[in-house]
Parts: C-alpha cells; structure tokens; sequence
C-alpha cells in the first residue's frame, strides 16, 4: 500500500490550478496570480526558515516606525517587497494594500491587470525570534474602479481614490484568498470560493502538494484561543461566554482547553482542523478589536465560511462590513459553527 501510494503523484498546487484554468475559462487571470503569490510564499518560508543563521531577525531600523505605530522586523519589510513584486510581475494586478504600507499602491500601468490584492505580508512577526509560527494572508478582489489615467491632466488625487475605493470592499466580494502558515511544516491554504484546499509544500521537489481538499471545520470543538490576560479588559458577554468555557456550564457541559499562539494564522488554521473558537474581542484599550479588518480579519472570515465556520464582529458578520480605511481594526470571532452561535448568544445576553 505505502510503495503504491509513494508511485502515485501527488496534485500539485501548479497542477490544481491548471485543472482550475482548464475547467473554468474565465479563471486564467486568477490561476496566473495564485503562482505569482505561491512564489512569493516559497520565497518568504526560505527566509523565515533561515533567519537565524543569515542576520534576517531582528528589527528592520531601530526607533523607526510604520503606519501602525510599530517597529517593523526586517522579515516584515522582506516579505512585503517579495509580495509585492511577485504580484506585480504576475501582470494580473490591478492596486495592492499591504499591511506594511501606509496606502494603497497602483501597480505600474505596464502590468496592469484587473486584480485587486490586500494581504499582511508576514503576521505575527512578534515570533519570529523564537522561531515560532508565523504567516502570510490574502485576499483577491475584483478592481470596482479604474486606476488609470486616461487623461494626463486628470488628478492625481482622483486616481489615490480610485485605488483606495478599489481596496475598501465588504468581504464578501472576496473571490479568493488564503494563508501560508510558516511553521514545523509550511502550507498554502487557498480558496477559490469552491471549498478550502491545503497544500503542504514538499520542500524536496519544492512544490506545494495538495493534502487535505474540501476542508470542513468540526461543527463544535473543546477549544477556545483568545488572549486570557484581557479577560478584565473586555465586555461582560465575553467574560461571561470565556468563564462557561472554563466552567463547564456552557452548551456541550465540557470544560474547554486554551490555546494561543499569539500568530492569527497558527490560531485560526488550529481552529479550522480541530475546531472551537479563535477570538480578539474588542477590550477597553482596543476598542475596535486589534486585528485589521480589510487583509486580516475579511480574509480569514471568507476561509472559515468556505470550510463551514462562521466569523463575526460580535454584532455583524464579517463579511457584510464595509471597510471606511484601509488600516481599520474590528472584533474577530470566528470558529465552528456551534460555538459561534453560543457566543453571539450569550454576547446578545449581556447587551
Ligand atoms: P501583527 O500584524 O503586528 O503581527 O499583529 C497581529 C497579531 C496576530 O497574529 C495575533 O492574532 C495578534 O496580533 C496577537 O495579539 P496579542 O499579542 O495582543 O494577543
Ligand atoms: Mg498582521
């Protein structure tokens, strides 16, 4: 059985997206975007994987800060050109918004596709130096508004807008999105808006290779991942959904372990196979939550519900909200299907 199964070749990522492209006329553009971001991805797990021993840890420059008030890593910096120029080379783009940037880039007029891509180049960057989990996240648009300048004299100020419009779209116009999660293993986890897919890259051949298809979250898990020590920070409905978990007293009378990575990516592709609930609550010192709606929290929404969980605000459905910037934080709960209806239960209890 084991030598039979070695012989069979495995379905490449390269190779699904062929068969995505032959199947689905209309997917060329998006099949030839995906391998731009699979390259970056390989790219990226090569230097997070060597970091130690190339000088790649640390901070980009020191007292220097980004848009979020935060010192960049150099990895951060790194991926975030090695994304951005894959993306652009791919000649399928339209506008990027990154994490790492403070607004919405136009792809130079050469290239330019019909793509929109947002994406956190490398989040959870925080763990890079003890070599723990970190992850790439995006998501795919279709552009809503031309970016071009048909008219030299046209403003300059009117094509920033037409980028930035382009970026601000609810997720649930999402038509694709994934992670790569850079860990004991690194896997591409993709959707193309028919299921979710994991590939696991094989660093031997350097291909991704399909491992799990069609994914589907446990409807309940015994899990639950959210940052403990803002207990007394956050709402009462929180606190009083968390201490059911811990108590026992919740639906399914089990008392629910913690986990928490502290990486959105290795808590949310946990929550995704094993099931249970990932949450950042908004809390007295981040009001809206941490995570940014438009490249963290929409992207791994659309991931959830296409393996059958469920992602929310608290109040909304992430997918519904119309992002008003580009850096805009919102609550992220999300998880099995059952313990998000509990949540928002006892959460609605409390308001
Ligand atoms: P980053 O984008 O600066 O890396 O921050 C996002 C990370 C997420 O990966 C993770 O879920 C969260 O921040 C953890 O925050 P905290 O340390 O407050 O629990
Ligand atoms: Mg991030």
């Amino acid at each position: 059985d084991y030598l039979q199964k070695s012989q069979e070749t495995p379905t490449s990522l390269t190779r699904y997206l062929l068969e995505v492209a032959r199947q689905n006329k209309d997917m060329g553009d998006m099949v030839g975007l995906i391998n731009g971001i699979q390259f970056a991805c390989k790219k990226i797990a090569s230097l997070v994987g060597k970091a130690g021993v190339t000088d790649l840890m640390g901070l980009y420059q020191q007292g220097v800060f980004n848009v979020h008030g935060e010192e960049q890593k150099k990895l951060d910096v790194l991926s975030n050109e090695v994304l951005k120029n894959a993306l652009k080379y791919s000649g399928k783009m339209a506008v990027i918004a990154s994490e790492e940037e403070d607004v919405p880039i136009m792809i130079e007029e050469s290239y330019t596709g019909n793509y929109v891509v947002v994406f956190d180049p490398l989040d959870g960057s925080s763990n890079l130096d003890a070599g723990l989990p970190t992850g790439t996240i995006f998501g795919v648009f279709q552009q809503q508004f031309s970016c071009l300048v048909h008219d030299y004299e046209e403003s300059i100020n009117s094509m920033e807008l037409a980028c930035l419009q382009n970026t601000l779209q609810p997720g649930r116009r999402l038509i694709a999105a994934g992670y790569c999660i850079y860990s004991s293993s690194t896997m591409l986890v993709l959707s193309l808006g028919n299921g979710l897919h994991c590939f696991t890259l094989d660093t031997e051949v350097g291909e991704f290779v399909l491992t799990r298809a069609n994914i589907q979250i446990p409807q309940r898990g015994n899990i639950y991942s959210f940052n403990d020590s803002n207990f007394y920070q956050w709402d009462k409905g929180v606190q009083d959904y968390i201490e059911r978990l811990r108590k026992g007293t919740n639906q399914s009378r089990s008392r629910y372990s913690a986990r928490y990575v502290g990486s959105l990516v290795a808590d949310v592709h946990r929550t995704i196979l094993y099931g249970g609930i990932f949450g950042y609550p908004a809390d007295k010192k981040n009001t809206c939550g941490k995570l940014r709606l438009v490249y963290e929290c929409a992207p791994m929404a659309y991931l959830v519900e296409q393996a059958g969980g469920k992602a929310t605000t608290g109040m909304e459905n992430i997918l519904d909200l119309t992002p008003k910037s580009i850096h805009e934080r919102q609550p992220l709960i999300l998880g099995s299907p059952e313990d998000v209806e509990e949540f928002l239960q006892v959460y609605g209890m409390s308001r």
